[in-house]
């Protein structure tokens, strides 16, 4: 039996407890999709989770789908990731950074030379995204190349490499929410016909060569990927992903990846949205598995007792607690999360959340 607050081996790392921060999207970054100086400190205030796994970064600036999200392909996105995880390493914790390409759910005027985004398929998803200061439907995408294909995966090689230069500890790849590798994936946005689409095998084919690719880069003892079989975030389905995703999971067992973190449902949303089967991918993969999506402390508890999953990771709780562990642990009260400052905007409601302790004792 094992608790929330009982240590873990994740690979060569060992987590002093079971929570993990989840990526959390917060529109942030300065010029030249860096993140920002405040990065350092928001991350660093919450070093007591088990893990942290930052906010998806794009691999290139084709990945980018949102106003000032960080990407983690260039010099300066380097150097200014490196004070977030020497600050962290400082403070005791443990960091991966996610790494996300967007696909189709972006906007022509936030890609390079304002092209249409790239997808499997010509497809326009009904969804918006942040740009300009606010909401906007998302652009007509147009098919990726099958010659295009390889610098896809590429990309994701380069920034798993860049990662370890700016000191993260691993990384996660983003196969999840409808984005460009779940859009691969899925037979709702890939209407192919080559090698890329059709079969199982066929759509799962980008995930499983970006896997490796950053496996065979870091390690597989420091690639991790999130996964979300049954989500309709950003108009994306499946017609069968059952089978789908215990392929896919048969597959990044065999590449010994050190985690699958799995989002549960609907992402942000219910959890029993479309029948799955969870224990089926939790008894093929031999790694840690992370469970996500509106967890509370009493199903974490009880999932973790019953061995169903390693891990479980925290959204919203750790945007509003830095120091949720001790909080849970001391089953104090917890911070509400403020939603108007989720997305962009500076210190408030992103490092100004109090710690029990600040709390109790208000600054003079
Ligand atoms: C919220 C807003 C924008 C992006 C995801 C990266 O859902 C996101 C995201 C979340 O995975």
């Amino acid at each position: 039996m094992s608790s929330l607050f009982d240590s873990f081996k994740l690979g060569p790392l060992t987590l002093p407890n079971r929570l993990v921060m989840a990526p959390l999207t917060r529109n942030r970054a300065v010029e030249g999709q860096v993140p920002n100086p405040l990065a350092v400190e928001y991350y660093a205030q919450r070093a007591s989770a088990g893990l942290l796994i930052t906010e998806a970064s794009q691999v290139s600036h084709q990945g980018q789908g949102y106003q000032d999200t960080p990407g983690i392909f260039s010099p300066a996105q380097v150097a200014g990731w490196r004070k977030v995880t020497d600050e962290v390493h400082k403070r005791g914790g443990r960091i991966f950074i996610q790494l996300w390409h967007v696909g189709r759910i972006s906007h022509t005027d936030l890609q390079p030379g304002q092209a249409a985004p790239v997808a499997p398929s010509a497809i326009r998803a009904k969804t918006k995204t942040f740009v300009g200061g606010k909401f906007t439907d998302v652009s007509e995408p147009r098919e990726l190349t099958l010659a295009e294909i390889p610098g896809v995966v590429e990309s994701f090689r380069k920034a798993a490499r860049n990662a370890v230069e700016a000191g993260f500890d691993g990384v996660e790849i983003h196969g999840a929410n409808g984005y460009l590798l779940d859009q691969f994936a899925k037979d709702g946005t890939n209407k192919r016909t080559d090698a890329y689409g059709g079969s199982i095998e066929n759509r799962a084919r980008l995930m499983l060569e970006v896997a490796e690719a950053v496996a065979k880069e870091i390690g597989p003892e420091r690639t991790g990927i999130r996964i979300s079989p049954v989500t309709p975030a950003n108009d994306v389905s499946d017609s069968n992903p059952q089978p789908l995703f215990d392929y896919i999971v048969d597959k990044l067992n065999a590449l010994k990846l050190v985690f699958i973190h799995v989002i549960e449902g609907a992402t942000g949303g219910p959890r029993d949205n479309a029948p799955f089967d969870y224990a089926s991918l939790r008894k093929r993969f031999a790694g840690a598995y992370i469970a996500n999506n509106g967890y509370s402390y009493d199903l974490a508890g009880k999932v973790l007792a019953a061995g169903a999953a390693d891990l479980i990771a925290f959204g919203r709780p750790f945007i509003a607690n830095p120091d949720l562990v001790e909080r849970l642990k001391k089953g104090a009260p917890l911070n509400e999360p403020d939603k108007a400052t989720f997305y962009g905007g500076g210190a408030k409601g992103y490092t100004d959340y109090p710690t029990l302790g600040e709390a109790l004792e208000p600054a003079q």
